[in-house]
């Protein structure tokens, strides 16, 4: 964003749109609060008032009162955005609205604000760094107890202090080497190459960890695609409804009852689900169930787990599972023989025994899920953790560079080229918190957050 854009003044609306008690009209720039004294009246002249403060008066259009409404006083660099702001709560109206929007427009010279300019500006103005502007997007988005943490943390900058504890570790590493160039004709070695190596690989383990924390943290924020598959008739349905505590899809003894695709979210202790009721996989001359087929076939490839439904009689179909290591061979399964109140069959191996009719084995199933969704590793709330894929994609460019910078220690050659290694690796990190983060990397992250945030 140019300088000049930065300083212009701006206006959106920062609660939902539509009807309400109360909505909040936000301005943030050096022209707020004569742009709000032009047309509001509340015996005295916000531009002069003290900061934090709130001021009760009408909005006047042409000698005419618009709305009586509470005004918020920020002044920089006290403020959401760092700027000079003012918040406008009028009646929660979208008449009232628009047209103290357009009043406020058309007698100064500010402009509608675009999708998350108003934290942009923050980063901008460095009231929180880009880890902390794109969980401002994802604490909003989220719709979990577990999604909600894990963006907080992010928000109270647990990240940013990861980051900056392993760029410290680097710039410890960096300035020996520095020094030592700053000698080279004593020779001087003011670190130890086998230090060198412990120091390097001590960060390489710290960055694989946070790496690792991925496939939870994406889960955290994006919930787990979950995805049932199996025969015709083997209770796939009334798997999905006993989830959901609710018959939302058709159930019936007629093989081929479900033909689309059928998806629903579930929250279990915190965690986010997004399951996939399938038609399941199988060949079929009739259009209809073929397409059924294929959108089954969809939903397999992006399955993070699929739920492999099988009933006491017919087991487990080979064809359908090695199609479904065909077509994501990553997903995790999770094998669940139903309708065991019919009988337990003991021929089948690896799965969890259920009846989607009484109930029995579910709360042992549900476990199993809530395992598979957690994953090995259990992270405490103060770990940090990866969920977001640029962060991923920073950190994998600073392995990167640290296995490099491990090749040229070993090659003996001068220190130079360590350093210029490492200084790679920082580059990542610091594109991380957005300190070297490329323009369009930064438009496009703010492009995705709701006007007036
Ligand atoms: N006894 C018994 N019957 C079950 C159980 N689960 C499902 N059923 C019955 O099995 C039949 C098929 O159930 P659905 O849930 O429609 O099976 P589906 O896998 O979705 O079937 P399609 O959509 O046709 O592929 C229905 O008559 C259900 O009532 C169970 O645990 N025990
Ligand atoms: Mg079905």
């Amino acid at each position: 964003m140019s300088i000049e854009s930065k300083e212009d003044t701006i206006i959106a609306l920062a609660t939902p749109p539509g009807v309400g008690a109360i909505s909040i009209i936000r301005l943030s720039g050096p022209k707020s609060f004569d742009a709000i004294d032009k047309v509001f009246s509340g015996g005295t002249k916000l531009k002069n008032a003290k900061s934090h403060t709130i001021h009760y008066g009408n909005i006047i259009e042409n000698n005419e009162i618009l709305d009586d409404v509470l005004v918020s006083i920020f002044k920089e660099p006290n403020s959401y955005t760092g700027e000079d702001s003012v918040e406008i709560s009028s009646h929660g109206s979208p008449l009232i609205v628009e047209k103290i929007i357009s009043l406020l427009i058309n007698n100064s010279d500010i402009r509608a604000a675009e999708p998350g300019e108003f934290t942009k500006r923050a980063f901008l103005n460095n009231r929180i760094d880009l880890t902390q502007a794109e969980a401002v997007a994802d604490l909003i988005n989220s719709r979990t107890t577990t999604s909600f943490r894990g963006a907080r943390n992010q928000l109270n900058g647990l990240l940013s202090s990861k980051v900056g504890e392993l760029r410290k570790g680097i710039i410890d590493i960096s300035s020996f080497l520095e020094l030592e160039l700053d000698f080279a004709e004593e020779e001087i070695e003011l670190i130890k190459k086998e230090e060198l190596v412990v120091r390097i690989n001590d960060i390489l383990s710290q960055i694989n960890d946070l790496l690792s924390s991925y496939s939870f943290g994406k889960i955290i924020r994006d919930g787990m695609n979950v995805v049932i598959v199996g025969e015709p008739n083997v209770g796939k349905s009334s798997i999905l409804n006993y989830l959901l505590k609710e018959s939302r899809a058709i159930v019936s003894s007629i093989p081929g009852t479900t033909r689309d695709t059928i998806r629903e979210e579930i929250s279990i202790d915190g965690l986010f689900f997004k399951l996939y009721d399938t038609a399941g996989i199988r060949t079929s001359r009739e259009e209809i169930e073929r397409e059924g087929v294929e959108r089954s076939r969809l939903a397999v490839k992006n399955a993070d787990l699929i739920l492999f439904v099988g009933d006491v009689d017919l087991g487990f179909s080979t064809v359908v599972e090695n199609e479904m290591q065909i077509l994501n061979p990553s997903a995790k399964v999770i094998k669940i023989l139903n309708k065991i109140d019919l009988g337990v069959n003991s021929k089948f191996s690896e799965y969890f025994r259920i009846s989607a009719k009484t109930g029995d084995g579910m709360m042992n199933f549900i476990e199993g899920l809530k395992k598979q969704a957690i994953g090995e590793s259990a992270y405490s709330e103060n770990d940090a953790i990866i969920t977001n894929i640029r962060h991923y994609n920073c950190l994998i460019q600073a392995k990167q560079n640290l296995i490099k910078a491990l090749k040229t220690v070993s090659k003996k050659i001068s220190g130079e080229f360590i350093a210029s290694d490492l200084r790679a690796v920082d580059f990542a990190f610091a594109e991380i918190i957005g300190e070297v983060t490329p323009e369009d990397i930064l438009n496009n992250i703010f492009s995705k957050f709701c006007i007036g945030k």
